[in-house]
């Protein structure tokens, strides 16, 4: 359809610029131009001057060609005229396709689509509208009401709501992955559900004196009600007091009055290795006596830390603990070998470090694959004989143990970079819904062949190149 523009509307109403510029003049009269533009408007005289001129419908004169003057008695505005046809009959198909064509480029009409509809009654035709019911109610059964109800068309395609269902904490699939690694090793689980602890067991078991700094409130969190704890046993606290105060034979001990009130304090405890030290000491005095056990822990710990972008006042503590004859370190490192390759290390250094509880002590790092650093992931001992002797296990007896956090790890594999994105009342729970499942992957192990079959590899290898 053909609609005009402003422009276009106002040449048909009033005329092309060229015909009201002669219009305004009187045949064969002198007129300054300027007089024009006052009549018709700068704009419309100066596109109209020169039409009008091309159309020898004025011509120019004065010293200065100031003037104009009108040479025609009557002129043909045709341009008006077919303007004025479009108006008449919007149909582009009934006019010049040339000169609408050329209309167009002058921009004094345009080419445009109308659509209109015929709307007429349907059969569900009301007047006013019915909210039609979607659901079938015991009530319209009951009433028989459904046979005259018209239910609204229902969409079978429509794709159903997402089950707002639980979802797991980044920590605690972690959490599931590790469990599983220590189970498939044949640990079995401490219970730990218990998180105030008695100094105790959360460091005089462990033989760490009662004048340690760790021990300090700065460093603890010490329960004021319940303060104490209700019971420790007293044979082995005795021990334990003897061990504190004036070691083994072999070694002094630390020679200060160890105290029971002390002991008795109750806390928040600072490490799953207090229950650890429990289970070794139910281990020595179980029924039938000592058996070699392997344990492991994966649970919450608080320490009254600094807090920083990676530090909070608590963390989830992982524990491996090995109890058997005659081991040591030596097996130590072979456990870690496993254990770490496991969660996807398989580059291991140590450094020789300190704990009260367990001499030699190695703090453990490992070569982060994707990281591409070497990473401080754990540390661990061998348990002393000063914390294990006064429990009543047998002197043959060993116990190594390690200790990892669990947070480190699942900042790495889930890319947190600030431990309150993962842990506390900050952390969204559009992340907790959306964090991917968490697949640890084993460091597939390196097929080592002996130095003859590695021979005879190498020669294979060589006849095949050489073909
Ligand atoms: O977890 C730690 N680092 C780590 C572990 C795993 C990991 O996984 C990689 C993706 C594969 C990455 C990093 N650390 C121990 C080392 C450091 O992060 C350290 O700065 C922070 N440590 C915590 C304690 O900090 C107050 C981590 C936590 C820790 C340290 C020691 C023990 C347990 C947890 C222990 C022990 C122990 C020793 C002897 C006997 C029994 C238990």
């Amino acid at each position: 359809m053909i609609q005009l523009t402003d422009e276009g509307q106002s040449y048909a109403t009033n005329g092309t610029p060229e015909a009201q510029y002669v219009n305004a003049l009187v045949k064969d009269e002198e007129t300054l131009k300027t007089d024009v533009e006052a009549k018709i408007g700068a704009q419309l005289a100066k596109i109209g001057f020169g039409k009008a001129m091309k159309n020898k419908w004025i011509k120019i004169g004065g010293d200065k060609k100031e003037k104009v003057t009108r040479c025609v008695d009557k002129i043909e505005d045709k341009d008006q005229d077919l303007l004025a046809s479009y108006v008449a009959n919007k149909e582009e198909k009934k006019h010049d396709k040339k000169v609408v064509e050329q209309m167009k480029k002058r921009q004094l009409l345009a080419i445009i689509t109308e659509k209109t509809f015929k709307v007429t009654k349907g059969k569900n035709y009301a007047p006013d509208f019915k909210k039609l019911p979607t659901t079938l109610t015991a009530e319209m059964i009951r009433t028989g009401e459904w046979k005259n109800v018209a239910f609204k068309k229902q969409n079978w395609n429509a794709s159903g709501l997402n089950p707002n269902g639980g979802h797991l904490h980044p920590l605690l699939k972690v959490r599931s992955q590790f469990r599983q690694i220590f189970l498939e090793m044949g640990f079995n689980e401490m219970p730990t559900d218990k998180f105030v602890e008695s100094s105790f067991w959360n460091f005089d078991s462990l033989i760490q004196p009662q004048s340690h700094p760790a021990r300090d409130m700065h460093d603890t969190f010490f329960i004021k009600n319940p303060k104490m704890c209700k019971d420790v046993p007293e044979q082995y606290a005795l021990k334990v007091k003897e061990a504190h105060e004036h070691g083994l034979e072999g070694s002094r001990g630390y020679e200060y009055d160890w105290k029971m009130d002390e002991a008795m304090k109750n806390i928040l405890r600072t490490h799953t290795t207090a229950v650890s030290s429990k289970m070794l000491y139910n281990l020595a005095n179980q029924e039938g006596g000592f058996k070699p056990m392997k344990y492991f822990s994966i649970d919450r710990v608080f320490r009254n830390e600094t807090l920083d972008a990676t530090h909070l006042a608590e963390f989830h503590q992982c524990e491996g603990v090995i109890a058997d004859y005659n081991i040591g370190l030596s097996h130590l490192l072979g456990i870690f070998t496993t254990f770490f390759k496991k969660i996807g290390i398989d580059k291991l250094k140590y450094k020789p470090a300190y704990n009260p509880y367990t001499e030699p002590s190695l703090e453990i790092f490992g070569y982060h694959p994707t990281l591409k650093r070497w990473v401080e992931i754990g540390n661990s001992g061998v348990f002393r004989p000063e914390m294990l002797e006064p429990m009543g296990l047998p002197k043959d007896v060993s116990v190594i143990a390690w200790g990892l956090s669990l947070e480190r790890p699942t900042m790495i594999y889930y890319d947190v970079k600030n431990i309150r994105d993962l842990f506390g009342h900050k952390v969204s729970l559009t992340s907790t819904k959306k964090n991917p499942i968490c697949y640890i992957q084993e460091i597939e192990p390196k097929a080592t062949l002996s130095p003859a079959d590695q021979k005879v590899a190498d020669e294979v290898e060589a006849k095949l190149s050489k073909q």
